[in-house]
């Protein structure tokens, strides 16, 4: 199997945070969906990255996509089969990935020319991303795992997204959610999280992404 993705990518970070949590071998294929020769558009036509390149030549794309395959394939699930557990870890995923969604649509819009930058719409996805924290915060409780005291792609999905946020939007969330905060810096030191951290994280205008 093959990954495609760059390494500052959150969606692409999540997928390998657990293949290191799983421990399953893939190649690293570094591609910049944002380059103008980029491989990327061949394997997913919606340009985007992860993109997952099975043995036999299928690419999988959306990075929820790619998480249920690899979770399916071996070892124990991060993503439970069944039952209620399932669908809290999956509605906590949506949630990590729509705060990663809201920190790239406002870091987007901080990057256009100053006079067509909008105050509105920056002032929207910061909303979303408040209220995403404090839902966070509130429905966490400062217990170690986030759904029925076990690791899960819950836990992946929302480390990583805290991480982007204090990447590419650092503002003072602790301060208001210091149980967010503590679970948050526990998480942050898995070997997952650290083997993948992104190059020039203290560099905010590296990369699109
Ligand atoms: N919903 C997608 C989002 C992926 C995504 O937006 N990836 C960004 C990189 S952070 C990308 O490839 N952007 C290129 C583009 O939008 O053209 C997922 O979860 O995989």
């Amino acid at each position: 199997m093959k990954l495609y993705g760059s390494p500052t990518s959150p969606y692409v970070r999540k997928v390998r945070v657990l293949l290191h949590e799983k421990n399953i071998a893939c190649e690293f294929i570094v591609s910049d969906p944002w380059d103008k020769d980029s491989i990327v558009p061949q394997h997913n036509p919606l340009g985007k990255v992860p993109v997952l390149e099975l043995d036999e030549g299928t690419p999988l794309f959306d990075s929820p996509v790619i998480v249920e395959y690899l979770d399916a394939q071996e070892g124990e699930p991060l993503i439970p089969r069944l039952g209620e557990s399932r669908w809290q870890v999956l509605r906590w995923q949506a949630l990590a990935d729509g705060v990663l969604d809201a920190v790239v649509t406002r870091l987007l819009e901080t990057r256009r020319p100053p006079e067509k930058q909008s105050a509105e719409t920056m002032a929207h996805q910061e909303c979303k991303i408040a209220r995403a924290l404090a839902f966070a915060d509130q429905t966490a409780k400062g217990e170690t795992y986030l759904v029925q005291d076990r690791l899960s792609l819950a836990d992946l999905a929302l480390g990583v997204a805290l991480a982007y946020t204090d990447l590419r939007y650092p503002h003072d969330w602790r301060a208001h959610h210091p149980r967010l905060a503590d679970w948050f810096a526990r998480t942050d030191t898995r070997p997952s999280f650290i083997d993948t951290q992104p190059p020039g994280m203290n560099s905010p205008t590296a990369s699109p992404q």
